[in-house]
């Protein structure tokens, strides 16, 4: 246990805490420590939710809802190395009807739709084709949605529903080829083994635009920081787009559809939508605006080295360290105050692992004196993006990019 799960575990009481490991996640006390913080406007101490260790293939998490299971990864698991373990990686699906075993020997993955051969491939053929690996952010589109003013109705994420992989798998481009895509097609949809819990509820599919699909960075993946994905973050193959939102990183992934239209289901037309505008930002309220299927992933970044509410020892400079993400475009600079955006300094950067990975960051700020300080990251892409010192709004939760603010206090 390290030592933000440990001040959750003090606060909730050991026996809770025990009891959150044993009982197949059900829901238990708020801990009075951030009710406390949240009461004194400490912000981003909103972490009132329960622990839960019950899940298969994954370790301490917080738990926002059982079934279908929503679970977060603590922001202290972000503070070690840059890549997430897979025990603590985030877990999200839309429906409760997910196959609990697959038969890696009978599981095959069909190509169809318009293509000259339809396909179906079993694991080992899949295995035998040539592998890539890349180092990719996996974000849900309503990561942090928790932090949304006005409120917004969805899963009240903190900043936990991310994290980072080294995936290994093989390219979508070579199945496609494989299969043949005829002229004519321009999306390929992707559904994998989970069902509507509901009669008639729209199966989970998500739809790329062709030329996406082709890219040769779109992966079918097989592993995930050198291991088999686990069961919950898609055994046995789940598609990795990197830079996009992880609602297109459809998990279990066993049918792949070429199309020769658009996407009109439930899934692409309906659901996932933004905003047009700038940072998908609307006025709070606003609801009839011109929208499109979320896209690409913007800049974010983090401190993880102090929790919120974290008292320290004054001195005369604290070091700070955290990660970013660059979105689709690799994290070209940080920087960081400790007076809430009078004074910024900026932060030396850690291993580059690639455009789409997280990067550590680290630097060491001075502070001015006793008393709450808030601390802040900005992160600039190579693109030239830098996270806004506004956050946006629009009704669905998505897309926060914000410039985070962590209070502390100095005694
Ligand atoms: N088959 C399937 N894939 C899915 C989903 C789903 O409900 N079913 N949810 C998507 C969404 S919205 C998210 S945020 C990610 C979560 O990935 P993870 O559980 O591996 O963290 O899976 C994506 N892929
Ligand atoms: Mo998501």
């Amino acid at each position: 246990m390290d030592r933000f799960d440990m001040a959750l575990a003090t606060a909730t009481g050991r026996r809770r805490m025990l009891a959150a490991l044993g009982v197949g996640g059900v829901a238990l006390a708020a801990p009075a420590l951030a009710q406390e913080l949240a009461r004194l406007g400490f912000r981003g101490a909103r972490d009132e939710r329960p622990l839960t260790g019950a899940f298969p293939g994954k370790g301490t998490m917080i738990l926002q809802r059982a079934t279908p299971p929503l679970l977060e990864t603590p922001m202290s698991a972000f503070d070690g190395d840059v890549f997430t373990p897979n025990d603590r990686f985030f877990v999200r699906w839309h429906y409760a009807d997910i196959p609990s075993s697959i038969d890696v020997g009978t599981f095959r993955l069909k190509v169809r739709g318009a293509v000259g051969r339809p396909l179906s491939l079993s694991l080992a053929r899949l295995l035998r084709m040539p592998r890539v690996e890349l180092a990719a952010v996996n974000q849900c589109s309503g990561n942090s949605r928790g932090f949304f003013s006005p409120r917004v109705p969805g899963a009240q994420w903190g900043h936990g529903a991310m994290g980072n992989a080294r995936w290994m798998g093989v390219r979508l481009r070579d199945v496609l080829d494989l299969a043949g895509v005829r002229a004519g097609a321009t999306a390929v949809r992707f559904g994998g083994l989970d069902r509507p819990a509901t009669p008639g509820a729209p199966d989970f599919a998500k739809t790329l635009a062709l030329d996406h699909a082709r890219d040769g960075e779109v992966m079918l993946a097989f592993a995930m920081n050198g291991e088999q994905l686990p069961l919950l973050n898609g055994f046995p193959i789940r598609l990795v787009v990197p830079g996009w939102y992880s609602t297109y990183w459809v998990k279990m992934l066993d049918d792949i559809e070429v199309l020769t239209g658009a996407d009109e289901q439930y899934w692409m037309a309906k659901a996932y939508k933004i905003p047009t505008t700038p940072q998908a930002n609307v006025a709070p309220g606003t609801k009839d605006f011109p929208s499109e299927p979320i896209n690409r992933m913007v800049p974010r970044s983090w401190v993880t080295s102090l929790a919120p509410g974290q008292t320290i020892g004054f001195t005369p400079t604290i070091p700070l360290g955290g990660i970013a993400m660059g979105g689709d475009h690799g994290v070209a600079r940080v920087d960081v105050s400790a007076d809430g955006g009078r004074r910024w300094h900026r932060a030396a950067l850690g291993p580059d692992h690639g455009r789409y990975s997280f990067r550590r960051w680290d630097a060491e700020v001075p502070l001015r004196g006793r008393g709450r300080a808030t601390l802040l990251t900005r992160c600039w892409n190579a693109a030239g993006t830098a996270q806004p010192m506004v956050a946006n709004w629009n009704p669905g939760g998505f897309m926060r990019g914000v410039v985070e603010a962590t209070d502390i206090v100095i005694a």
